[in-house]
């Protein structure tokens, strides 16, 4: 069984974390989603509006999501890998290159982004049209 993991906020979840979830669970047939607790978000300035637990409720609702695990720290990687027996590691590509020290543990795959879509883009469109 290949096991593929990706790591991510996945806050107001649309289309593009659709598409990067789908082209990961493609890669292999088991996809273990590392999901960014709000503690890890707060160090990466990220306030979710959406908390971890409800966050995982909705990544485990997706059929392309296996397993949900938390993201606490940038340095549990390798960990999840070895522990989790994990073949593949998947990024969007805006990550392109960060990730590459996995490549003595596992596959490294960056995907292209979804264009058009974003966390931040669905906030500010909505801020936007409150205010006129
Ligand atoms: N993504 C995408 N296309 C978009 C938006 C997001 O492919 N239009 C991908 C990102 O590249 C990432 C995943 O969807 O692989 C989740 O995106 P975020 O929730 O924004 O995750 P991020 O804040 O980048 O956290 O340790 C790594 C971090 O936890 C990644």
């Amino acid at each position: 069984m290949k096991k593929v993991i990706t790591y991510g906020t996945y806050d107001l979840l649309h289309w593009g974390h659709i598409n990067l979830l789908k082209r990961a669970k493609e890669l292999g047939d088991y996809l273990i989603v590392a999901l960014s607790t709000d503690e890890f978000n707060a160090g990466k300035n990220k306030k979710a509006y959406h908390t971890y637990e409800n966050r995982k409720v909705v990544l485990e609702a997706i059929k392309y999501v296996d397993e949900v695990i938390p993201e606490y720290s940038w340095d549990q990687k390798i960990e999840d890998v070895k522990k989790h027996d994990v073949d593949i590691f998947v990024m969007g590509d805006d990550w392109e290159g960060k990730f590459d020290f996995l490549k003595d543990y596992c596959e490294v795959i960056y995907l292209p982004r979804t264009i058009g879509i974003s966390t931040t883009k669905i906030k500010k469109d909505l801020f936007t049209r409150k205010n006129g």
